[in-house]
């Protein structure tokens, strides 16, 4: 199948167009800032996260806050962490970073009065997907990030995700992938459109997202999408993304003694 080139709208953070950035993510659901952070930024973050799964492997961290922390293994037996949440309660680097003022368009944009989740939901999680023996995340199927609500019978509101790019994802290491609109569907699509997190095949319809290290992408929360499968193995596939929470309402932090959400595991059945 022929592939799609990337064909998400891309601003300039610095611009703060806030209005042209909502129209964009009203009509397509995802838009993309290119080069938020300066090179030497891209490194500190890049070694801040390469520590953090060294800490976590050393410490073997299993759960933090009730969330589950995702492990894999190189080829040469070493472990590593392939999915961390409250990744940014251990680390300077990260904080400093996503509490940067260059953000503040967007958590205006994402509502009055909201605020980075540190220590609510999952916190600020980072995927690390390898295409290796040992990976247990490889890929990540079809899915909405709103699976909750859909659960409770109610349709989530407009709800953005900000994703900022660790290292370079071109199409090769299979990429983030969306439907163009699909967060403007209503619940049954939401519910039903495809099989969540089963379905891994490749849509007529998928836009790719290609973007490098040091990207910012916001997608709403209703909109389909899915990370393909590397074409790539090992080194050359490593793709990590770090997930910022924008919350509002009421401040609901979690600690040691919160539960694992029961939809949790559901993410990793075709990983
Ligand atoms: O890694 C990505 O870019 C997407 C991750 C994702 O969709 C998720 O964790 O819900
Ligand atoms: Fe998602």
């Amino acid at each position: 199948m022929e592939i799609q080139k990337a064909d998400i709208p891309s601003f300039e953070l610095g611009r703060g167009e806030i209005e042209r950035w909502r129209i964009a993510l009203d009509e397509v659901g995802a838009v993309r800032f290119p080069g938020v952070a300066t090179p030497g930024e891209v490194k500190a973050i890049q070694t801040a996260v390469d520590e953090l799964s060294e800490t976590f492997v050393s410490r073997d961290i299993r759960v933090v806050n009730g969330i589950p922390i995702r492990y894999g293994r190189h080829p040469d037996g070493s472990r590593y962490v392939q999915r961390f949440a409250f990744s940014s309660l251990y680390s300077d680097v990260l904080r400093e970073f996503l509490h940067d003022p260059r953000f503040e368009p967007v958590r205006t944009l994402c509502g009055e009065g909201s605020r980075i989740g540190d220590r609510e939901k999952d916190g600020v999680v980072i995927n690390h997907y390898r295409n290796e023996p040992g990976s247990r995340y490889r890929q990540l199927g079809w899915h909405t990030d709103g699976l909750r609500d859909v659960f409770y019978g109610r349709l989530p509101g407009p709800m953005y995700n900000v994703g900022y790019y660790v290292d370079d994802s071109p199409v090769e290491k299979g990429a983030l992938r969306f439907l163009p609109g699909s967060h403007r569907q209503g619940l049954f699509s939401m519910a039903f459109r495809k099989l969540y997190f089963l379905d891994t095949r490749p849509d007529p319809d998928e836009v790719v997202v290609e973007a490098q290290a040091g990207d910012l992408t916001i997608h709403d929360g209703r909109l389909w999408h899915r990370v393909a499968l590397a074409r790539c193995t090992g080194a050359a596939s490593q793709r990590r993304t770090l997930y910022v929470p924008y919350l509002q309402g009421a401040y609901e932090p979690k600690d040691e003694n919160s539960p694992t959400p029961f939809y949790h595991r559901l993410q990793f059945l075709a990983g």
